[in-house]
């Protein structure tokens, strides 16, 4: 179903953006790198009504995608952001189109997209949630666990996990990091919903090491090849009994529906950030859930306002498999936001307020900032 109720313009005076060091509460480790501060851009649509806040989720270096910070605030800078003046009055829903000239850089146009879907639904009092069609008042709260020293240290981390009452958990794989890693985990917790990731480490030719996987009964391994893997991926799945999930690969609306019906996976991961904006998000799970294919929502250790929208997201009634939409305090001993994001009973509760739902901290969103810029009209 696409958006139901369309949100009114806003009148756009400028918008700032923030880099922000939040330090992690410990190190994250996957197959391609190891994170101890989240590097993030804060973005705020100053307005004639209510400002807005949406978060570039790009990482300091191009190791997940080709998306990076100084990309992200460059391109934002010179590009994004002057062609959303220019047109001084915005709805949340001409963002994306104003923004398409510019080829890729989804992650720089989510950010914005959502600063402006805030400030509308702000100023109309309605809760982003109801606006991207959300069913639920809560959402399945699932982990992702890093890669760690040894499997024995892999189980205990995971043991601190399933006793704080996370309901899935997916760890992170690379070679040589595959196989004891999972049986140890299978050993240790019996039938658990278990998944990995593996972040686009292998190759076609790793098919042995992959159908070893099968063995553990997984929900799904996730991004095992690389980005524009797709045949590959199709060839993949055609091998495994492990259900293959895209994550990376998945940068569109129109890249799902290429993966579908290459046979390239029959899960979809749904991370806003990747695809452009929430917008392209819904769109992506309307056509997953119009083939009957489960989708779930990524995280991209997100401040409380990704963590907002993601869970108002993960509500949408084709959210079956739970997503990384872990607590504040999985990665962070201080957020942004004045009420971070908790787990109860395995749920993340999905905000009721006008827009995101969340207030920002200034005091701790100037004490993790590090630069700062105001582009105006
Ligand atoms: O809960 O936000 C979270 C972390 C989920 O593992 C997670 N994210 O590859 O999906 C990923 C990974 C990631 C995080 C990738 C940050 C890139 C940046």
């Amino acid at each position: 179903m696409p958006i139901a109720h369309a949100a009114a313009p806003v009148d756009l005076e400028g918008f700032e953006l923030r880099v922000l060091h939040i330090p992690l509460v410990s190190p994250f480790t996957t197959s391609f790198g190891t994170e101890t501060v989240r590097e993030v851009i804060v973005v705020r649509a100053l307005t004639a009504g209510p400002d807005g806040w949406g978060e570039i989720v790009t990482q300091e270096l191009p190791l997940y995608s080709s998306e990076y910070t100084r990309g992200a605030w460059d391109v934002a800078q010179r590009c994004l952001i002057p062609a959303l003046l220019d047109a001084r009055t915005v709805a949340p829903e001409q963002a994306a189109d104003l923004l398409d000239p510019f080829v890729g850089h989804r992650m720089a146009k989510a950010g914005l997209e959502l600063a402006v879907l805030d400030a509308a639904l702000r100023a109309e009092g309605r809760p982003l949630g109801e606006y991207l069609g959300a069913v639920r008042d809560r959402v399945p709260s699932g982990v992702s666990v890093g890669i760690q020293r040894d499997p024995a240290a892999l189980v205990d981390a995971v043991a601190g996990y399933l006793d704080a009452g996370y309901v899935r958990i997916k760890i992170k794989i690379k070679p040589g990091r595959d196989i004891d890693d999972t049986a140890a985990v299978r050993d240790a917790f019996g039938s658990i919903p278990l998944q990995v990731d593996a972040n686009s480490a292998y190759a076609l030719a790793d098919l042995d090491t992959l159908a070893e996987l099968d063995r553990f009964d997984l929900l799904l391994i996730e991004q095992p090849l690389r980005e524009d893997d797709l045949v590959d991926h199709a060839a993949l799945a055609q091998r495994l009994r492990t259900p293959v999930c895209l994550d990376e690969s998945i940068t569109s609306a129109k890249a799902a529906s290429d993966a579908l019906a290459l046979g390239a996976a029959s899960v979809i991961n749904i991370k806003a950030g990747r695809v452009g904006g929430y917008l392209e998000a819904v769109q992506i799970h309307d056509l997953c859930r119009d083939a009957g294919v489960p989708v779930w929502c990524g995280g991209m250790i997100e401040t409380g306002i990704g963590r907002a929208a993601n869970a108002a997201l993960a509500a949408l009634p084709g959210f079956t498999l739970p997503g990384d939409v872990s607590a504040s305090d999985r990665f962070y001993t201080r957020d942004i936001v004045t009420e971070p994001a908790v787990m109860r009973d395995g749920h993340v509760a999905v905000p009721t307020g006008p827009g995101l739902g969340v207030e920002i901290d200034p005091v701790a969103l100037d004490d993790f900032t590090v630069e700062r810029v105001e582009v105006r009209r």
